[in-house]
């Protein structure tokens, strides 16, 4: 009898342990996964978040037959540290890629994501999946920080900004040196289309980081005037298009109902316009800068058209997919996120209301938020990355306490009445600096900069390069001429 209860506890663990959710809901095999990052779209720039002005019906679609959230954060309000959150499920500072990465300036051009980060999709091909990367990368321009060898089987895209490096690779082929730009959308559309045809039943893993709306943008013929907000607008539709396209390839090789897709932003729109109700903007940490969209479409799975207010954030991603496929979470590294699957069956997440988020901007710690309290801090200008310097604004002298409750908009600053949050919300900074780091204060919790020369210091900002060693400097720019014979002393890199 013993043995019997025994083996029916072994079979009933089993069945509350077995991999994946797919596997425990006896489908044929682990779903699809389809991650789409869009580049400074902002929380109102879609139909279903508000926007009068475009139209995004294959985007809205995704929401109405799926998960629509209202607060979700980013983890940076610019590109490449936001990406590696997601990428990694670390706050950036903890990962090692807080810097914005610029391949034109001397101090970021041999810096990326490190290899030794885990990435979702090495979490994917742990679990047999072809993983496809289609668009900006942004998280390291040199080979050694190339997608290929994060994990990804393909790569079809962008490595940074249009603005600093304009080249469209296909693998480790340059196929345009200047990316068409009208053309970006199509070319996207076409591989995306590509690959989920070649699939077939094979499960698969696809980034899609369409560089749009960052700028520069053009629209293609089919598109131009045909929105109410001018190219900006017109791109916007395209892209929607694109995304309708990629939903009639899941449809017409019958794996829509087992692929499950995100839809989400790296960092706020470089105009608040496009943030509305929130302030601010991509560059700052008022709301408008880190949060965005975010939509959830799996339609075996969500309950249809779901509205959930939950505050989750891009670390999230990571253990949520992870769950999804059954991949077990490395154990040898700090994780910041909760896997959201309990939210799919309304159940509450792992994390409490109370457990802080930390909106750093390159090295520098400026706010808080615990619950519905948010403190913006304190900071010196000499803590503030380059594209924040100039902003006068932002350099807050006291702490302000917004109340995000009452005052989503962050517009009435209620320190005075509250000093008791405020001293609780500044002890909860201080804490967070000694373990993720300040500007020259690095924390306990750090990982190390990805970097191609090992001993190189790693200088966030270029006005500071002046504190690099002359010898270190002249080793760094033998290297980079090595690498780069046709440089220019003050221009860009001119082809490899
Ligand atoms: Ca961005």
């Amino acid at each position: 009898m013993k043995t019997l209860i025994n083996l029916f506890l072994a079979l009933a663990s089993a069945v509350v342990l077995s991999p994946g959710l797919a596997a425990g809901e006896g489908e044929r095999r682990n779903p699809n996964v389809i991650f789409i990052l869009t580049d400074d779209l902002g929380y109102s720039d879609i139909g279903c978040y508000g926007a009068t002005k475009v139209k995004t019906p294959n985007i809205d679609r995704l929401a109405s037959e799926g998960m629509r959230f209202t607060s979700f954060y980013t983890a940076a309000s610019i590109c490449s540290p936001s990406r590696a959150a997601f990428l990694t499920g670390a706050y950036p500072q903890r990962c090692g890629l807080y810097m914005g990465i610029n391949p034109n300036r001397k101090a970021h051009w041999f810096l990326g994501l490190n290899p030794e980060e885990i990435t979702l999709a090495e979490q994917f091909k742990s679990k047999g999946y072809d993983t496809c990367m289609v668009g900006k990368w942004h998280l390291g321009s040199e080979p050694e920080f190339s997608p290929l060898k994060q994990g990804f089987d393909s790569y079809h895209g962008m490595p940074c900004n249009f603005q600093h490096s304009p080249e469209f690779y296909d693998g480790e082929t340059i196929t345009f040196s200047k990316t068409p730009l009208d053309q970006l959308t199509t070319l996207y559309t076409d591989r995306v289309g590509k690959f989920i045809r070649q699939q077939g039943d094979k499960p698969f893993f696809l980034y899609y980081a369409h560089n749009y709306p960052h700028t520069p943008y053009k629209a293609g013929k089919a598109f131009a005037g045909s929105s109410k907000d001018g190219v900006r607008g017109d791109i916007m539709q395209e892209m929607d298009w694109g995304i309708g396209e990629m939903m009639k390839a899941l449809e017409e090789t019958g794996v829509a109902d087992n692929t499950l897709i995100i839809f989400t932003s790296d960092n706020g729109p470089t105009k608040n316009q496009y943030a509305l109700p929130y302030r601010g903007t991509k560059y700052v940490t008022f709301e408008g800068g880190h949060r965005v969209p975010f939509i959830l479409h799996w339609p075996s799975k969500v309950e249809l058209g779901k509205v959930n207010d939950e505050q989750i954030q891009a670390m999230d991603l990571f253990p949520t997919l992870s769950e999804v496929i059954g991949a077990s979470m490395p154990e040898d590294r700090v994780y910041d996120g909760v896997s959201l699957v309990p939210l799919l069956h309304g159940k509450p997440l792992a994390r409490s209301i109370d457990e802080p988020f930390y909106y750093y901007n390159c090295e520098n710690l400026q706010a808080v938020r615990k619950g519905e309290w948010k403190l913006h801090l304190p900071r010196k200008k000499e803590q503030l990355p380059f594209w924040d310097r100039n902003k006068s604004f932002l350099n807050v002298s006291e702490p302000a306490l917004y109340q995000m409750s009452a005052d989503p908009g962050e517009s009435v600053d209620v320190s005075a009445a509250n000093p008791g949050i405020v001293q609780e919300l500044e002890s909860i900074a201080k804490k967070a600096r000694m373990e993720l780091g300040e500007y020259l204060e690095p924390g306990t919790g750090q990982r190390a900069t990805g970097t191609v020369i090992a001993d190189a210091p790693v200088i966030s900002t270029e006005k500071d390069w002046g504190m690099v060693d002359p010898d270190m400097e002249a080793k760094i720019s033998r290297e980079r001429k090595k690498r780069y014979p046709n440089l220019k002393t003050k221009g860009k890199r001119k082809g490899k």
